[in-house]
């Protein structure tokens, strides 16, 4: 099979919750302490990714780690039912189904020794999101392990904040093209964290081997990060030649696209005026964390979340580019709102890896009948709520436990079962 673009969803875990965790993240601050359905989080992600088999792409998923973190908690002293409540909390989060946190990916054609180049991110903004990479690290190692195609890296020391893929993104003419690669990092967010550091990714093109000529560090806008984009992708996603981005996406905009365009002068840009779009508004309708696509028909496709289509002045300017013949030529709304409760939408729900995927471990890839029997078992496994004043019951730890090792039984990855 050609290289390709193959995007790989984290399967959203039995114990998803709202323990409002994450800050700078307005919609998981807005929902903390909400009751939450992880059965419904899961099936809504299944579907996402049957949509994207449906338009004709390659698709891979990553189980769950091992939630509660029982290592982590060992590590810090403490257990399941001893901890307090919130570190008890935060080692309960699910939040490793937002893959494109899992790590940064360098495709093959843009690196020096002609292997595609992952490094997982360290996550070490967030104390619940500070923990996942071990587990993530172990899974890339499977999936990826064949050295003649892929070079994958630990994650950056914890000096940086690395965040992964939501604040990287690659132009190229087409996927098996050479890149241009542009890591997005941040410096001020006011009362926010900047949870990407330049340093972190610096290091990361090194690690990946890149072209100096061919690799961008462009400084997310502050005003972006203080209202509620904590990463990139809230703002901005690149796909091939078109970079779509709000008007404040970025601090220095002019010089990004003249540095940018100099770099890939085949760049289509399609900005959304502030005027037009108000950035409070892309936030919250997730318009920007979208799965930008190239279907196999060529025609370009943004997968939005349904509540971009509920949010009027971006619906109607998505009716108006579409209407104009703009280099965006359809659009496609999914459910996924389970995610979108906690900030993350279907460009957090998956890491796009750019590689045939025929060099992948299979266990890592679906089809619609795999995703079939993962619905049948995820309606039976998965808890069907979670109150986050009762993440302290044994029961529900123990049904959160054993819904993940189904669920590696039923994918033949067992050897993922003590990491
Ligand atoms: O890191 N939410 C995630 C959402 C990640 C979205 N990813 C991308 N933009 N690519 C985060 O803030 C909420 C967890 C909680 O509050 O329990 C959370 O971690």
């Amino acid at each position: 099979m050609p290289v390709t673009e193959v995007n790989f969803d984290g399967i959203v875990g039995p114990s998803h919750n709202y323990a409002g965790l994450s800050f700078g993240n307005l919609a998981a601050m807005r929902n903390a302490g909400l009751v939450s359905y992880p059965r419904t989080a899961a099936l809504q992600g299944l579907e996402k990714m049957r949509a994207n088999l449906r338009l004709g792409l390659a698709q891979g998923l990553f189980v769950p780690p091992p939630r509660p973190n029982r290592a982590w908690l060992q590590a810090l002293g403490t257990a399941p039912q001893a901890a307090d409540p919130s570190l008890r909390a935060n080692a309960m989060s699910a939040s490793s189904m937002w893959a494109a946190n899992a790590a940064t990916v360098s495709p093959a054609p843009d690196t020096a020794d002609g292997r595609a180049h992952l490094t997982v991110a360290n996550l070490r903004t967030m104390p619940h999101r500070s923990h996942e990479w071990p587990a993530t690290l172990a899974q890339l190692k499977l999936a990826f392990r064949d050295e003649r195609h892929f070079a994958v890296h630990g994650p950056v020391p914890p000096a940086f904040g690395d965040e992964g893929a939501a604040n990287h993104m690659r132009f190229a003419e087409r996927h098996d093209a050479p890149g241009v690669e542009v890591f997005v990092f941040g410096v001020g967010g006011g009362a926010y964290p900047a949870r990407q550091h330049r340093e972190a990714f610096e290091a990361v093109a090194r690690l990946h081997r890149l072209d100096k000529e061919r690799t961008l560090f462009v400084q997310q806008s502050e005003e972006a990060i203080a209202a509620g984009a904590f990463h990139n992708d809230v703002v901005a996603v690149a796909n091939e030649r078109v970079l779509f981005a709000h008007e404040r996406a970025f601090e220095d905009r002019d010089g990004f696209l003249d540095r940018l365009g100099t770099a890939f002068p085949a760049l289509e840009y399609v900005e959304v005026p502030a005027d037009e779009v108000s950035l409070e508004d892309a936030i919250r309708s997730y318009l920007f964390n979208a799965q930008l696509v190239t279907p196999p028909d060529g025609a370009t496709t943004l997968i939005v979340p349904e509540e971009a289509r509920e949010t009027p002045a971006v619906w109607n300017w998505l009716q108006r580019h579409l209407s104009g013949n703009g280099a965006i030529r359809r659009v496609a709304v999914v459910d996924v709102r389970q995610s979108m409760a906690n900030g993350g939408g279907p460009a957090c729900l998956r890491l796009r890896v750019v590689a045939d995927p025929e060099t992948v471990d299979p266990r890592f890839l679906v089809d619609e009948a795999k995703l079939d029997r993962l619905a049948g078992l995820i309606g039976c496994a998965w808890p069907e709520s979670i109150d986050p004043a009762e993440l302290e019951e044994p029961a529900l730890i123990t049904a959160i436990e054993r819904a993940r090792m189904t669920l590696l039984d039923a994918l033949d990855l067992r050897e993922l079962a003590a990491i």
